[in-house]
């Protein structure tokens, strides 16, 4: 039987549909194979379970970065301390690394209605400062990070819960995309707390300093359990 022409036009402009389709997958499966790869290697090395406690995994996180994944090279990294009495430093990955260490299970709660539960392994801030403050000025503790972010804490809410600055998630080392080389692990705090890829620490006195999300908008409290908070 011949084929009418509409016929024709209508079973090319299938076939060439379909080719593209499969082509497009084809380039779209090999784009992201690397990334695939890699999330399977983190959840294949990550631990999930802690003292009888399930954990989330490293890949359970949304990205939703001001600038995206960012990438520190850990033999130049260098963490800025501002604001101490006896004047500014500098500490090394390695530096930072060989204060004492703590582990604590605690959950992230994105402002965007997601949470994930990790154990993260970090060193104290306080131990940071190496008990230096002003006790009479310093009120609040400010982040900075290579992305250009920036959120604060409160110097007493920092002291008071012994909060870490993580370099391990799931006893992982805190991968490039998770914030690479430390995050500030904000227990009781919104996410946009949690500052990654942190360059610089901050003693600071200015009680209305505002961070990157706190500018646009958001809580400076961040508090969890503040319902009215949440979208
Ligand atoms: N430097 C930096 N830290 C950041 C952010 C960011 O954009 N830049 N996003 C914050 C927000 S909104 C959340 S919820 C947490 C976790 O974000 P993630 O899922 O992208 O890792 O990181 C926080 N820390
Ligand atoms: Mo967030």
């Amino acid at each position: 039987m011949l084929l009418g022409g509409k016929k024709i036009i209508i079973f090319s402009v299938a076939a060439i549909g379909f080719l593209v389709a499969v082509y497009g997958s084809y380039l779209y499966l090999r784009s992201t194979a690397p990334q695939r790869q890699r999330r399977a290697e983190l959840a294949a090395v990550e631990v999930r379970e802690y003292q009888g406690q399930n954990l989330s995994s490293v890949n359970d996180f949304r990205e939703n970065s001001i600038a995206g994944p960012q990438h520190v090279d850990r033999e130049n990294y260098r963490l800025k301390i501002k604001g101490l009495p006896s004047g500014d430093k500098e500490m090394t990955y390695q530096e930072v690394l060989s204060l004492p260490t703590y582990k604590k299970i605690v959950t992230l709660n994105c402002v965007e209605g997601w949470s994930a539960k990790i154990l993260w392994e970090g060193v104290l801030i306080k131990d940071l400062f190496g008990n230096e403050i002003f006790p009479s000025e310093d009120k609040v503790v400010i982040f900075r990070s290579v992305d250009g972010y920036s959120t604060s804490l409160p110097l007493d809410y920092v002291l008071n819960n012994n909060i870490i600055m993580a370099f391990k998630m799931n006893d992982i080392e805190i991968p490039p995309e998770r914030g690479f080389p430390f995050q500030v692990v904000a227990e009781s705090k919104y996410g946009y707390k949690w500052a990654k890829w942190i360059n610089e620490i901050e003693l600071s006195s200015d009680e209305g300093f505002k961070g990157f999300w706190e500018q646009r908008g958001f809580s400076d409290t961040a508090d969890i359990n503040d319902n009215s908070l949440a979208k």
